[in-house]
């Protein structure tokens, strides 16, 4: 039986998964189901009651209902990424990794402020996020040169990667390559990696 993977095309929090797979080699065993889950009923809620994306069903039938959490399995079942070294160079990769996953978190929580009504959405709030989205992506940059561009990566790039390529669908307005050369020309050979050619959202 196939893992089943339920996401949505444009979910960055699903693509990190999808990406993830692709480079552990483990594409073949995984049935991806497109869903929205916003509307998502029957099956789906009683799989995940949290109606979220990304969520995997195992092949022995385990429901996983979170991104770290399914990456963190699927390193379990394939090799292709690169690991993390030890002691302090350790800790730095992964505050790049949970600086990309704070980036995700920010804008995904600003486009679901854009999902409300108009009357409702709160344009204080918007900026608020958008600033610490600009932020963000300046501490990023200046940790830009530590950013692998070898065959095989670490989860910290597929993070980041996916988090820029998050920014171009939903905040383009950002310009965030914008006097961040570092980050815009590592993620020039990045976004050609075949895993993030094959997971990239429909233009919207
Ligand atoms: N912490 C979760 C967040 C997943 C998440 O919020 N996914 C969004 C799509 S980008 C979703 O399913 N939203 C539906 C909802 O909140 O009802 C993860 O890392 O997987």
């Amino acid at each position: 039986m196939k893992m089943k993977l339920y996401c949505s095309p444009t979910s960055p929090y699903a693509r990190k998964v999808r990406v993830v797979a692709r480079e552990l080699g483990l594409a073949d065993l995984i049935e991806e189901v497109m869903i929205d889950p916003h509307t998502a009923s029957g099956n789906f809620l009683d799989t995940n009651p949290l109606s979220k994306v990304p969520t995997l069903v195992t092949d022995k039938g385990q429901v996983l209902p979170d991104s770290k959490l399914i990456v963190e399995y699927l390193q379990t079942r394939g090799r292709g990424l690169t690991s993390l070294p030890r002691g302090a160079a350790r800790w730095g990769i992964l505050r790049q990794q949970w600086l990309a996953e704070g980036l995700i978190d920010t804008a995904v929580g600003c486009q679901m402020e854009k999902r409300r009504p108009a009357a409702l959405q709160s344009a204080d709030m918007i900026e608020r996020q958008l600033a610490a989205i600009r932020r963000t992506l300046d501490a990023l940059e200046s940790e830009a040169g530590g950013l692998l561009t070898t065959e095989t990566v670490r989860t910290a790039e597929i993070s980041v990667g996916v988090a820029l390529g998050y920014l171009d669908l939903r905040q383009p307005q950002l310009q965030w390559r914008s006097r961040r050369e570092g980050l815009a020309h590592w993620y020039l050979s990045f976004a050609l990696r075949p895993s993030m050619q094959a997971t990239q959202p429909p233009a919207t």
